[in-house]
């Protein structure tokens, strides 16, 4: 067992990532940027190492860094939560050479769903269903124009280092299709320096429909149900719910199933997430894997009662899931708002500066998970996301209520937020009767 862990990230989850250790019994060192001494992560960690400037590439990312402060406190492990290096292989690897648990899956199976390409063709041959689409890697503008011209239009160019938009176009029509093709591979090159593309055909108004999954090293893996992540501004997503009302039991046992295959498919070891996209028709397609824990985990936390950093730590030290599938129940419904420093009027403006009056909310059923204080200096250097509030009730509609009550209460001064955008949406009549797909921001605020 783990005696001492070295959380490597910063903010909320790095906090809710300490209180997991705690009440594990187990010792915690937070890293902290020069602009991060003050933060609540620096404070609560049973001890803090300042690894370098402000600047992330310094501190937060720098891999020798965070290696040596982890070796000089004799931490065992690495929690690595999401964001930062979550999801680099060569960290996992470096984290492995150096005889320290990297808490998450190997380096290998990071890489092989880090490649959305490899991903899809994994998928294809383990029987999991895809998107229509290209098989093969396509490099060339020319020869991907034949292959869309056969598939029909529309279609989405995606890069295969991609994810959360980059690199990614929709072709409506023949016309359009090189001009975009390169336009989505430049930007890949420029962003992850890979110029591997591959064709999907365009799925109209799809809900965003992911299934949490946890598998240890014995064998076992299970599915702790599903999150609806539709509603997102700009491949930000901005409130999450479990369940989906678009789902029933048939569909969810059936997707569950699906996403367990896929996670077998590849042998994966730890928390993770299957995205699918479901259409209008009820078919589903898999569309990415994430190999972290999510910022929208609680509200999976909420409906199964269960930890998912414990479970994930339980799995890094070798142990079994704690639980067998058929233990698994979802109970009432969850939602998570994020809210964020940022002006939605001045097109969400991250807006950083000193938090001067602040109040949570509290109650049956209410859960904050945050980093922020009352005279708490919010550096402009990271992401803007303050603060997750999450509620939990009987039914979807109690919840939307409980959330609108609690956002109501919610005050945080001295710095704009999300939360009045946050209120209109939860209040929207459209939301209110779970007619979302990924559209629905654009569509009812033409954001
Ligand atoms: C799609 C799609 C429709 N059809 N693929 C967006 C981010 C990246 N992970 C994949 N994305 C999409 N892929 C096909 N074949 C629509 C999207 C998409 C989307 C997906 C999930 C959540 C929000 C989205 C917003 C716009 C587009």
């Amino acid at each position: 067992m783990f005696r001492k862990i070295l959380i490597a990230n910063r903010g909320e989850i790095a906090v809710r990532i300490i209180r997991a250790c705690r009440e594990l019994g187990i010792k915690t060192v937070a890293v902290y940027s020069e602009a991060d001494a003050d933060a609540l992560h620096t404070q609560l960690a049973d001890e803090a190492v300042c690894i370098g400037p402000a600047n992330s590439a310094e501190s937060y990312l720098n891999m020798e860094r965070l290696l040596s402060a982890t070796i000089v406190t004799g931490a065992e492990a690495i929690h690595p939560g999401f964001g930062f290096l979550s999801e680099n292989s060569k960290f996992a690897q470096m984290c492995e050479k150096c005889n320290i648990t990297f808490i998450g899956p190997s380096a290998e199976i990071i890489d092989k769903m880090g490649n959305k390409s490899e991903a899809r063709a994994t998928m294809i041959k383990a029987g999991v269903p895809v998107t229509p689409g290209t098989t093969e890697p396509v490099y060339d503008a020319v020869e991907g124009h034949k292959i869309a011209d056969e598939m029909g239009y529309p279609v989405i160019v995606k890069a295969s280092s991609g994810g959360g938009g980059k690199g990614m176009r929709i072709v409506e029509n023949s016309d359009e299709f090189e001009a975009n093709f390169n336009t989505a591979q430049r930007e890949s090159v420029n962003a992850f320096g890979d110029d591997t593309m591959y064709i999907e055909k365009y799925i109209q108004s799809p809900r965003h429909i992911e299934f949490q999954i946890l598998a240890d090293s014995h064998g076992n893996v299970v599915h702790l149900g599903e999150r609806d992540c539709s509603i997102q501004r700009k491949h930000q997503k901005m409130i999450e719910e479990s369940p989906s009302v678009a789902i029933n039991d048939d569909l969810r046992a059936r997707m569950g199933e699906t996403a367990v295959k896929a996670a077998k498919a590849v042998g994966y070891v730890s928390a993770g997430t299957i995205e699918f996209l479901l259409d209008k028709s009820g078919e589903f397609y898999f569309m990415e894997m994430n190999t972290r824990i999510q910022v929208e985990h609680p509200v999976t936390e909420m409906v199964t009662g269960m930890d998912l950093i414990k479970e994930q730590i339980r799995i890094a030290e070798g142990l079994e899931i704690s639980v067998k599938q058929e233990d698994i129940k979802v109970n009432g419904h969850a939602i998570e708002c994020r809210i964020n420093a940022e002006n939605p009027s001045k097109n969400f403006m991250p807006c950083p500066g000193t938090i001067q009056n602040l109040h949570f909310p509290g109650g049956n059923g209410v859960r904050v998970d945050s980093a922020i204080y009352n005279g708490y200096k919010i550096p402009p250097n990271y992401d803007s996301m303050i603060c997750k509030i999450i509620v939990h009730d009987k039914d979807r509609t109690a919840a939307i209520n409980k959330m609108q009550s609690v956002l109501g209460e919610l005050v945080i001064e001295g710095v704009q937020t999300n939360i009045d955008f946050q209120f209109d949406l939860i209040g929207n009549e459209r939301f209110r009767s779970g007619d979302i797909n990924t559209h629905f921001i654009h569509d009812e605020y033409g954001l």
